[in-house]
């Protein structure tokens, strides 16, 4: 990796034997008190490749006293030009550590190199935007009469508790990170029991950049009964943001609900990919191709439900049946390797069990379905990326996230029906279409029950992109300007300009 500053975590990386025995806590790198050593698994091999501390309720309750702490120090006076100056220098210090974490992270999750690299090398860009914001958050006044002055400030919402997945753990982790620190809150940042690694070295990060001591803490875990579960109980966590699944979300909120917390969610998706008989195919397929083999599929964005419209939807399934084959699967730090493994055997298990299920219901299987049991991937959770033509929207394999790669590829007639097909969904969090037709364009992304809707691209998200989901896909809003809301807290003052009541 070129580029890289610390040799010795690339060479220990490349052999599988590093060793994380502390939590960050206070500042501080802390043995667990109440959790142990967790193995994490290399999704390549099946084998265990780092060994990492992870904590229980009495590491959660230190963890968050020192958020509290901070929150209650230095760090809740602090200018919000000096909370920029420090995202920023962490900006600076992740963009030059970029390699080691691609690295880490294709190793922890299976993500392929070159994937992770492209994802990782942008996350500066989100500590940077949500930098630049840090100074610009301000109410406004509001007139009403002589007699009184109304101003409303904005404050932090306070303790955030984040619970990250373990499918892009460095881009669901910097999309919290980045607007709870700019608006000044504290976090303690659980993440996925599958890819603990790069959070720490994250925190590592977070220290030199200079933060003072509790303003972020990481405490690796388990989720129910355990890290996780007690983050989302405790009664001074003011807010829990969280990605991951909707079972989990619900979870959440259950035990949450005594403490009334805030919750921002970012869920599943089951995305229509449209694909309308005038658009230029030849990018549309570019398009809904590489979205399908992406992460693996164990991307909440990706275009799993491809609709396409009859007059092109043989030549869309002849071509995705050539991609599929095409595809190399191999070994995520391979430069070749276009697609890993599944980040785990529970995830590949699930993929399977969908492929068997399609199969039941009637969809056609293309191509692939198959986990790779031969030569050096057949210990690793490596599957065929798969194609299912003849698919209709009340299967299955089109309604519930599969989160693998699996495409869907449903006909439809005319704009009504993919309109209809597109929202039929219980999922809204993206969606695409490809026509050459503009008013047509317009009229259907306008129909579109999604946060986001790409029109002739794909995947577009940027930190100045608002993403989040309508419906089951999610509470609130991550990146842009709007991420910010929901880690803030409004207050309206009303200072009467007589001193007469009323
Ligand atoms: O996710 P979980 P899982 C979807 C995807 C996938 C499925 C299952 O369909 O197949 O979820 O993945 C923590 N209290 N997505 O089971 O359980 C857990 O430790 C508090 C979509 O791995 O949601 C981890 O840190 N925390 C998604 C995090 O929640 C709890 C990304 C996510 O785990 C908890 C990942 C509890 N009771 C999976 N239970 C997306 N939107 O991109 C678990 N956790």
């Amino acid at each position: 990796e070129r580029g890289c500053i610390r040799e010795d975590l690339v060479n220990a990386t490349l052999r599988g034997t590093v060793r994380y025995p502390h939590l960050f806590i206070g500042g501080e790198w802390v043995a667990p008190e109440g959790g142990g050593m967790l193995d994490s698994i290399d999704p390549a091999t099946g084998r265990p490749w780092a060994s990492v501390a992870y904590g229980g309720r009495r590491d959660i309750d230190k963890a968050v006293a020192a958020a509290r702490a901070a929150l209650d120090g230095p760090w809740g006076r602090m200018p919000g030009h000096e909370r920029a100056a420090l995202l920023y220098r962490l900006a600076d210090i992740y963009q030059k550590r970029a390699p080691e974490l691609t690295l880490l992270e294709a190793r922890d999750s299976g993500r392929a190199l070159r994937e992770t690299r492209g994802d990782i090398g942008a996350h500066a860009n989100w500590y940077r935007w949500f930098a630049s914001l840090a100074d610009k958050i301000w109410g406004r006044t509001i007139p009403m009469d002589d007699s009184v002055h109304i101003y409303t400030s904005r404050l932090p919402v306070g303790v955030v508790g984040a619970i990250t997945p373990w499918n892009a753990p460095m881009l669901t982790t910097s999309w919290k990170l980045g607007p709870a620190l700019a608006t000044g809150c504290t976090v303690v940042l659980k993440p996925a029991e599958q890819t603990p690694v790069t959070a720490l070295e994250l925190a590592k990060m977070i220290e030199e950049a200079g933060f003072p001591p509790g303003v972020v803490n990481v405490v690796p875990g388990y989720g129910k009964d355990g890290a996780g579960e007690h983050l989302v109980a405790h009664p001074d966590v003011d807010k829990i943001a969280f990605t991951g699944e909707g079972a989990t979300a619900k979870a959440i909120l259950k035990t949450g609900a005594d403490t009334l917390k805030r919750f921002s969610f970012e869920l599943g998706g089951k995305a229509p990919h449209i694909i309308f008989g005038d658009a230029d195919v030849e990018q549309a397929l570019n398009a809904a191709t590489s979205s399908a083999w992406a992460v693996c599929g164990q991307s909440c964005a990706l275009g799993s439900r491809v609709l396409v419209e009859r007059p092109v939807y043989d030549r869309v399934v002849e071509v995705f049946a050539e991609r599929a084959a095409k595809v190399r699967v191999g070994m995520p730090l391979d430069e070749a390797t276009h697609m890993g493994p599944q980040s785990s055997d529970e995830q590949l298990r699930k993929t399977l069990s969908y492929v068997d299920l399609g199969q039941a219901e009637g969809a056609q299987l293309v191509t692939g379905g198959r986990r790779i049991t031969s030569g050096a991937l057949a210990d690793g959770y490596f599957v065929q990326p798969t194609v299912f033509a003849g698919v209709s929207n009340q299967m299955r394999i089109a309604r519930e996230e599969i989160f693998g790669p699996v495409a869907s590829l449903i006909p439809f007639d005319g704009e009504e029906e993919a309109v209809a097909i597109a929202n039929d969904t219980a999922y809204g969090l993206t969606a695409g279409l490809w026509s050459r037709d503009l008013g047509r364009a317009h009229r259907v992304a306008a129909k579109i029950r999604a946060g986001i809707v790409w029109v002739n691209t794909y995947r577009y998200i940027r930190w100045t992109t608002p993403y989040g989901g309508f419906k089951a896909s999610g509470w609130g809003r991550e990146n842009g300007v709007e991420a910010l809301d929901s880690y803030l807290e409004t207050r309206t003052t009303v200072v009467s300009t007589t001193g007469q009541f009323p």
